[in-house]
């Protein structure tokens, strides 16, 4: 078989993290449960979701959670990423269901890491004001202080935000996710209020005993379209909007050159907050993006229309596969991104996690998956080699799920959902990922 012309994938250290993640919007379902969301109230809009779904049931996790806590014991991973609904914790019972969510984790061998906030925000909170209001990254606090205070006896591992970047590109700049804002550069404060609540859920999460603390942050590497000047000045620009404005923050105390001057309120006492020190830092990585002047003109680009203002477009990477998402398939990539990340931030980059990596393929005899993750690991333990510390690495997802603005039209899963009768079931990469698994033990 083409895996076994591959040879077996090489050993990672002993204690080496290896887990699968989800997201509560994109699973859960139960959507009559708990308040709403920005994302229930953007997808009820014409045109907003490709397919015209909803995630009121999605994979209707909520209610089948035994059965999926299962399937990642069958597994073998040592972890699981989910994350926790804020408009379901400010429903009656909505903690008691992430309570009984972590004691069977618990009980089934598998260790929970909640992600505290992967773009669900509670209607209300929108409605009063959401990321671009400040007070936002206060009530977040408050809210993870509640969270931590009811499993932090048995929570070891926590993450804060699932990229703040994606979400103000795609939910306030552009408008292509929720909450719908089509800002431009005036999205920025809504990049500096994720952050700050970052740093205030660390402190809320300290102040409750709580340790093990990480960020979940979309980067890839950024690769001019030429080396002519302008291409070249493009991409940088692109690189500090989506990579280093999240980073720096969070590991330097401070942001890019040119970035400051454009947030509101008093940025260098916030950046105090936000560098609260993290104990492992965590990169959701799918492919690099390649990067030139500005045509002029909107483009379409992975599903995303890009307007003709912004300072850079982004181009298509040539020679390569692509995931029916439509992004490159380069692995090698991931070993420039963290040897990259090594390099410029050094002994400031404390151990880090692969919070995602992920495909979207069709079908249950899904081999371009295996194929994907098994390059992808081999580009990480490249990185190993190379002197970087790596601590973990999750696959996105353990189920096909609702892939936002994508509805249900995209299946990143290990397993495969049949979105009518609901039913699960393995594809041959939760098998292979299994066997890669026990073969590390
Ligand atoms: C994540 O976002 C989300 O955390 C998760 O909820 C989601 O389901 C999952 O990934 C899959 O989409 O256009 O070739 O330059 C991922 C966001 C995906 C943003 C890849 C950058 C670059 C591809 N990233 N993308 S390209």
């Amino acid at each position: 078989s083409a895996a076994a012309a591959r040879g077996p994938v090489p050993r990672f250290p002993s204690g080496f993290l290896w887990g699968v993640s989800t997201s509560a919007h994109q699973i859960e379902g139960a959507a009559d449960e708990r308040e709403p969301s920005v994302w229930d109230a953007f997808a009820a809009g014409p045109g907003r979701i490709k397919d015209g779904s909803t995630a009121d049931v999605a994979c209707d996790h909520y209610h089948r959670h035994r059965e999926d806590v299962a399937l990642l014991a069958r597994l073998g991973v040592d972890a699981y990423r989910f994350s926790i609904s804020w408009p379901r914790v400010n429903s009656p019972g909505g903690l008691g269901f992430y309570d009984r969510l972590v004691d069977e984790l618990c009980a089934a061998g598998v260790r929970p890491v909640p992600t505290l906030y992967h773009w669900d925000l509670p209607l209300s909170v929108q409605e009063a004001g959401g990321w671009l209001h400040r007070d936002t990254a206060g009530r977040f606090a408050e809210y993870v202080a509640v969270v931590a205070e009811r499993l932090g006896d048995r929570v070891s591992k926590w993450i804060t935000l699932n990229e703040p970047a994606e979400h103000t590109l795609l939910g306030h700049a552009l408008g292509t996710h929720a909450p719908g804002g089509r800002l431009l550069f005036d999205a920025l404060p809504a990049a500096h209020h994720q952050l700050l609540a970052h740093g205030l859920a660390v402190r809320a999460l300290h102040a409750a005993g709580a340790g093990d603390i990480g960020i979940a942050n979309s980067h890839g590497p950024t690769w001019p379209a030429s080396q002519e000047a302008a291409d070249v000045a493009a991409a940088d620009f692109y690189d500090v909007l989506l990579n280093r404005l999240f980073a720096e923050p969070v590991l330097l105390g401070r942001y890019p050159e040119g970035i400051g001057e454009l947030l509101p309120g008093d940025v260098e006492a916030d950046l105090k907050v936000i560098a609260e020190p993290v104990d492992w830092y965590g990169i959701n990585y799918y492919a690099p993006t390649r990067v030139g002047a500005p045509h002029g003109e909107e483009i379409e680009f992975g599903g995303v229309t890009m307007p003709a203002e912004l300072p850079f477009s982004v181009r298509e990477i040539e020679g390569r596969p692509v995931t029916d998402s439509g992004w490159p398939v380069v692995p090698e990539a991931l070993t420039e991104l963290l040897t990259g990340f090594r390099d410029r931030y050094g002994d400031r980059l404390p151990p880090v996690v692969i919070t995602e990596n992920g495909c979207a393929y069709e079908g249950v005899d899904d081999q371009e998956r295996i194929a994907y993750l098994d390059g992808h690991l081999r580009a990480l333990h490249r990185a190993l080699e190379a002197g970087v510390d790596v601590r973990g690495y999750f696959v996105w997802s353990l189920l096909d799920n609702f892939e936002w603005a994508e509805g249900y039209a995209r299946r990143f899963g290990l397993v495969h959902i049949d979105h009518g009768t609901l039913e699960r079931t393995p594809k041959a990469s939760y098998g292979w990922l299994r066997e890669v698994l026990r073969a590390q033990r």
